[in-house]
């Protein structure tokens, strides 16, 4: 039995270039889907979480490529400013002893409008510059090649993710990556969270819903090119970096049934693989799972493939799987159960877990259980790619933050990630989520912070964009420092 962590285990912290970068109209970047995503400080809490406020409208689309000078009310544009601080961010980052970082690359900094005939210089520059000091300081680095955001302009030409088109980019824009960033890169990530394309199409495939005639037919043919995109991406990456590690992404939901009625088992069952399973079995097993027949009969989807797209897919399988974690539910048959929020979902509530400030249900054991299932059911390395808390904190008269809700959140969650390796799970990472303040991606506010380095930044974007350590920051630079084993 495997007691403890690996000595090589991989602990980090993860980000997003549209969360942090900032900068949307500096060196040479174009204008990406997140930059539209607009947000109103003056919003009440229940405004936040309002759908409608949440979600991409047309006339929401529209107003947003008319206004390009507003920032205010378009947080991803200027995000943590991390695109030019991001030198005195890595001192921190080093100090913090983390062993590896993940980012995305942002493709509108690549390639400006995502089909430009040659890439932008000072764009890869920027990755160079980044990945070569990660290196220098002995951090490796977790590209994830897209974490939403794609250039405006392939939505505005050819209907994003839609079209072949688009997989045709997108696979330049990889192919670019591996040949100018190389092995300044340990760990290749093609997509972000594959679900999200389901669970909030404007994240994840790029579709506004009131521009569609048919959403749900349109929402599975774009993942059905993603997964093509993917697969490409492997069979480049594997040839052109032999010994690459590239990897699948899920936002896991964790499900367990309400009760021991066994209607509410099989629909478990049938929750899990319609929300997760589905797109880790493409992109691990290499085709569609039989299951998923049944389901696009029921719902009327037709998916168009291409002649070889099924040899694409079963030829160029994923080398490792990773996930997001941040809640678990219960599925259920019985009407009018107790909903509350989480992670893309609305999800059903369990009454033996408690919730964060936003109503994600915390439950530590269930990723252990997470781990078990994904880890036995692939039988590939495991690298748990987000995990954290999203909360208010208060900054003292002193400057110092006490955050012992969020040590006790790591901590219990890391204590069942060593219960999950003596269960002989291979894990092989931890990259905490927003392990410095970010802007949140679902609700647009920079007080729903997961760091455990504070940024001085409110919603409205004032502040002097100052970092500063939280209490947490001292707890995870020990956890990390003695492996795993000094959790107090
Ligand atoms: C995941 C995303 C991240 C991140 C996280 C927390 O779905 O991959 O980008 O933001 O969720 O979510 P939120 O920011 O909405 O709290």
């Amino acid at each position: 039995m495997r007691n403890g962590f690996p000595k090589n285990f991989l602990w980090g912290g993860a980000m997003a270039a549209s969360q942090a970068d900032g900068a949307y109209d500096q060196g040479g970047k174009g204008l990406d889907t997140q930059d539209l995503r607009y947000f109103d400080p003056a919003w009440t809490k229940a405004e936040r979480a309002a759908k409608a406020n949440r979600r991409m409208s047309d006339a929401k689309f529209r107003q947003a490529l008319a206004d390009t000078q507003d920032q205010t009310h378009y947080p991803f544009r200027h995000g943590i400013d991390f695109y030019n601080r991001w030198r005195q961010d890595l001192e921190l980052f080093d100090e913090l002893g983390i062993k590896v970082l993940r980012t995305s690359i942002n493709w509108a900094r690549i390639y400006p409008h995502g089909d430009d005939p040659v890439p932008n210089e000072e764009g890869l520059r920027f990755y160079i510059d980044l990945f070569d000091e990660c290196h220098r300081r002995g951090i490796k680095v977790f590209a994830t090649i897209l974490h939403y955001n794609i250039p405006v302009d392939l939505v505005l030409k050819y209907g994003g993710w839609k079209s072949r088109k688009t997989v045709e980019c997108y696979v330049r824009y990889a192919r670019t990556l591996f040949e100018r960033l190389g092995d300044r890169v340990d760990y290749w990530l093609p997509f972000n969270e594959f679900n999200a394309g389901k669970f909030n199409p404007y994240n994840g495939v790029c579709l506004v819903e009131d521009q569609e005639e048919d959403y749900n037919n349109a929402i599975f043919q774009c993942l059905h090119n993603q997964f093509i995109a993917n697969a490409l991406t492997v069979k480049d990456g594997h040839e052109i970096l032999p010994g690459s590690q590239i990897g699948g992404m899920i936002a896991r939901f964790t499900t367990y049934p309400a009760t021991c009625k066994p209607d509410d088992v099989m629909q478990m069952i049938l929750d899990d693989q319609y929300s997760n399973w589905f797109y880790l079995d493409v992109m691990a097993r290499g085709h569609y799972p039989a299951y998923m027949e049944r389901y696009f009969e029921t719902e009327g989807i037709h998916i168009h493939m291409e002649p070889g797209d099924e040899a694409i897919l079963r030829e160029n399988t994923i080398d490792f799987v990773s996930f997001s974690y941040y809640f678990s539910q219960v599925s259920t048959t019985e009407q009018g159960w107790e909903k509350t929020s989480g992670n893309l979902i609305m999800a059903n509530k369990n009454p033996y877990l408690e919730t964060s400030e936003w109503g994600w249900q915390k439950d530590p054991v269930g990723l252990r259980i997470t781990l078990n299932q994904i880890y036995d059911r692939y039988q590939l390395p495991v690298f748990i790619a987000e995990n954290g808390l999203g909360a208010v904190d208060r900054v003292e008269a002193d400057g110092s933050i006490h955050d012992p809700y969020r040590i006790d959140y790591l901590k219990a969650h890391i204590q069942q990630m060593k219960e999950a390796i003596k269960d002989g799970v291979d894990l092989i990472g931890y990259t905490m989520w927003g392990f410095i303040d970010l802007v949140s991606c679902g609700s647009m506010e920079m007080s729903k912070r997961y760091g455990v380095i504070y940024v001085d930044l409110d919603d409205a974007g004032h502040g002097t964009l100052a970092r500063s350590r939280k209490d947490s920051f001292y707890w995870y630079q020990k956890c990390i420092r003695t492996n795993g084993e000094d959790l107090a």
